[in-house]
């Protein structure tokens, strides 16, 4: 039985069938007799699923395990697994990289590829990025990166990588897991699963993270400097590997921002725990390359710089945290100190006052742009004190980023720099498709103010 026929069932099914299987299909989706019942396949549409017996399940991410299909298969004593474990089990001779964590993983897990590539290696991407990890199986890559998410954690049993990367862990998706306790143990299965040589590259500045150093062999990173036991460290654009400095990033890329810098070391460190230390000669004889990587788009993207404003695109915060790294890194890259943040959107449940408490040490102006979400931020920011005449509301992007631009403008001279940062710490849904929508819609506003200024 495949739950749910999205990308991840829809690849199980064809990995299935095409390898003999008699598979049944579930989704909520599709009523009985929606769709066309083949030779391999049968469509149990969303009322006939408990009327067969299955040898097994795979479950699509986002089932949870409370869901009563799982229940009443756990009930029936039908293993349910995950797609990572069917990729597994199916070819676990692959050189496995996993990367998981709240925040950074796309860019982490291209990163990987991308020094992998540079060195010569055979690899891909797959899972959470968006290319089913089933999919492994039919190419002849030799090291599949992996970007793991915390529910298709929740279903495996035997996804075993060889080294397994975690970027950090902050409150996210507690709609689904319930706790930070419960999101945790999800993502800890990750380690927990990797085979005795496995080896795991954890950010030595997350105490959750740093955990899980305790019973899995580990290298440790960090953007802090030196300390006991870490093997890759930061100090500003410098890269260090233990006690030896080995190369520094060009101050030109995103890696400036210390939350980046972050996912950079944590791929550099991943490489390094395969067994290719050469990477850091490689670096430190070609740090330019590092500018060819090409971001996923949305991630602190500076879309334009009209009169000194620069327009930063990091719609994909889409959490108080990752919203948190943002503001944080672009105050330390210390540059421009006049900031303009927009925020809000759809509500996720999050508490707001960590965020107004960074606010009010930085003193931005903030837009708030959105509906359920923007008022509780706007009422965090009046309970810590925050000064009422730095809060404007916008009903648009347009108006949103109009009115980020004028404000800066009318706060600076002219030799003076500033930033307008679109990390809004929520999802999107109250107005837009999704954050990408959201981040588009931004540049797009930007360009539009950018043309009629010059003209
Ligand atoms: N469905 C049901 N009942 C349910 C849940 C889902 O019937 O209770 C059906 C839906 O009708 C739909 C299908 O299942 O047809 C969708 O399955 P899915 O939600 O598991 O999504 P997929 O299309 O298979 O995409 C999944 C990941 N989605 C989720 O984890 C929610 C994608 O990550 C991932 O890129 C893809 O597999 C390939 O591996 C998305 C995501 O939002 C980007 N991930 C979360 C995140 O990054 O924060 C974890």
């Amino acid at each position: 039985l495949v739950l749910g026929y999205g990308i991840t069932g829809e690849s199980v099914v064809r990995f299935l069938t095409r390898r003999g299987a008699k598979v049944f299909v579930y989704d909520e989706r599709y009523g009985f007799g929606e769709l066309t019942t083949g030779q391999s396949i049968e469509w149990v549409g969303r009322e006939h699923v408990f009327d067969w017996q299955y040898d097994l399940a795979v479950s699509s991410p986002g089932f949870p395990p409370t869901h009563r299909v799982c229940k009443w298969l756990d009930g029936k004593g039908v293993e349910i697994i995950s797609d990572l474990d069917l990729a597994y089990l199916s070819c676990p001779k692959r050189m496995w990289v996993s990367v998981t964590g709240t925040n950074g993983k796309t860019t982490t897990t291209m990163l990987v590829d991308f020094l992998l590539r540079k060195l010569g290696v055979s690899s891909a991407t797959f899972g959470n990025i968006g290319v089913p990890v089933v999919d492994v199986c039919d190419t002849d890559v030799d090291v599949p990166v992996v970007e793991v998410s915390s529910f298709q954690l929740e279903h495996s049993h035997y996804f075993s990588s060889t080294i397994g990367v975690f970027t950090n862990f902050r409150p996210d998706h507690l709609d689904r897991h319930g706790s930070m306790l419960a999101y945790f143990r999800a993502k800890k299965k990750l380690f927990e699963l990797m085979g005795n040589n496995g080896l795991a590259v954890l950010n030595e500045d997350d105490p959750w993270v740093r955990s899980i150093g305790v019973f899995r062999k580990a290298l440790f990173f960090s953007t802090r400097g030196p300390g006991a036991g870490v093997e890759l460290w930061s100090k500003g654009l410098k890269i260090f590997f233990r006690d030896k400095f080995a190369f520094a990033v060009p101050h030109s890329s995103r890696f400036r921002y210390r939350h980046i810098m972050e996912d950079l070391l944590a791929a550099i460190l991943a490489v390094i725990a395969l067994g290719m230390d050469d990477i850091l000669d490689f670096l430190a004889h070609n740090p330019d390359i590092l500018l060819e990587f090409e971001f996923a788009s949305h991630r602190m993207e500076e879309v334009a710089v009209i009169n000194g404003v620069r327009f930063i695109d990091d719609s994909k915060a889409t959490n108080v945290e990752s919203a948190r790294a943002a503001i944080s890194s672009v105050m330390e890259d210390g540059r421009d100190k006049k900031l303009v943040l927009i925020l809000g959107g759809s509500d996720k449940g999050e508490d707001f006052f960590p965020l107004a408490e960074l606010i009010k040490e930085h003193r931005p102006f903030v837009v708030l742009l959105g509906k359920t979400a923007s008022i509780r931020i706007w009422e965090a920011l009046r309970r810590i004190g925050f000064d009422d005449n730095l809060v404007v509301w916008a009903e648009d992007m347009r108006s949103a980023v109009r009115q980020a631009y004028e404000w800066i403008r009318s706060n600076l001279s002219d030799s003076e720099d500033g930033i307008v940062l679109l990390s809004p710490a929520c999802a999107s849904f109250d107005m837009f498709e999704n954050y990408k929508e959201r981040g588009d819609v931004f540049s797009r506003e930007v360009a539009l103010l950018e043309n009629e200024r010059i003209k």
